[in-house]
């Protein structure tokens, strides 16, 4: 960068998130890379995502119709923490294996036990950066990575907004007990957040594909809502209207929110490289709409994760969007 004030139209030069020049101690937004897949049961690749997003996020323009300018705030990425790349490393051998045996670990269980020690340790690692972050009043987002690297900092921003809410994008439920044997795996993320005694009410969106006991859990839960996907679009097949569904989904959610999105909650067009895609989902203005009627609705959006994005270009590009936008209504919802 030169002495020349930034100019928020150019062309980016720096290496920052979005071509920003901010440091993370500068910024309001401070994005966790978190490039962690080792319970990834399908595709894998995710675990790139920020390194991709980083590269894709320069060509985002920085003014935007719906938040403004939400750059002004200062938005940056940590530099990745070398232990996550270890930990995944460490955790992926013992977890292929297991996976590729159908989720049966033909070691007593001690594969999964150490996949899960690891991923103890991840968890307390996010948890801590996050912690970090919000004591100094800033916005944490946490960037996967697969969908299970969010977890610790949900608990951080459950134990500083007791009752958060939490907004759910997601084409699955995630609501396994356990899957594959692993205690953390991406597809018991929403379980064990829901466990988490700072969490109240909990809004799925998007949700199409799940088993019979998640659905069970998820309709005697009196924390969780569900909006079954396949609900939704028969609605609006019969001439529902989106907005109006998007202010009853927001509705039973309290003022601090949480936003945990994972990129499968979209159609597959818009991330044809996640781990785990699903036909269906919200179209990209659909999915707008809806974080807009949650930030207009007077809610306070304390942090989010975006998580399930592939490293192809495309993915990126749309990944680095939505990441962009969450950030935007973030910064929207702070308190004057
Ligand atoms: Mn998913």
């Amino acid at each position: 960068m030169n002495d020349a004030p930034f100019d928020p139209d150019a062309p980016a030069e720096g290496d920052g998130l979005f071509g920003l020049p901010h440091s993370p101690d500068e910024a309001s937004v401070v994005v966790i890379p978190v490039g962690f897949e080792a319970t990834a049961s399908f595709r894998r690749g995710t675990k790139d995502a920020p390194t991709a997003i980083l590269e894709a996020s320069r060509q985002v323009d920085l003014h935007d119709l719906e938040t403004g300018d939400p750059w002004t705030a200062g938005i940056a990425m940590e530099d990745a923490d070398p232990r996550v790349a270890a930990w995944e490393a460490a955790a992926s051998a013992d977890a292929c294996v297991v996976i590729a045996n159908g989720g049966r670990d033909a070691g007593d269980g001690e594969r999964c036990a150490r996949v899960d020690a690891i991923m103890r340790e991840l968890n307390a690692h996010v948890e801590a950066r996050t912690k970090h972050w919000l004591d100094q009043g800033r916005i944490p987002a946490i960037l996967g990575g697969d969908h299970s690297v969010p977890y610790g900092a949900i608990k951080a921003a459950s134990e500083k907004f007791p009752g958060l809410g939490i907004l759910h994008v997601d084409a699955h439920a995630d609501l396994r007990v356990a899957y594959e044997g692993f205690e953390f795996s991406h597809a018991s993320i929403l379980y064990n957040v829901s466990r988490l005694p700072g969490v109240g009410r909990i809004a799925q969106v998007g949700i199409r594909d799940f088993g019979r006991a998640e659905r069970e859990f998820a309709e005697s839960s009196d924390k969780i809502e569900t909006w079954f996907h396949t609900r939704l679009a028969w609605q609006l097949a019969g001439g529902a209207n989106w907005r109006k569904l998007c202010e009853d989904i927001v509705r039973p959610l309290p003022k601090d929110v949480w936003i945990t999105f994972d990129i499968d909650g979209l159609e597959p067009a818009l991330c044809p490289n996640t781990g785990t895609p699903v036909p269906g989902g919200l179209n990209w203005d659909q999915a707008l709409v809806l974080l807009r009627t949650l930030a207009e609705s007077g809610r306070r959006i304390v942090g989010f994760d975006l998580n399930e994005v592939g490293n192809d270009e495309w993915d990126a590009i749309v990944g680095a969007r939505v990441l962009y936008k969450l950030a935007g209504w973030a910064v929207a919802t702070r308190p004057a």
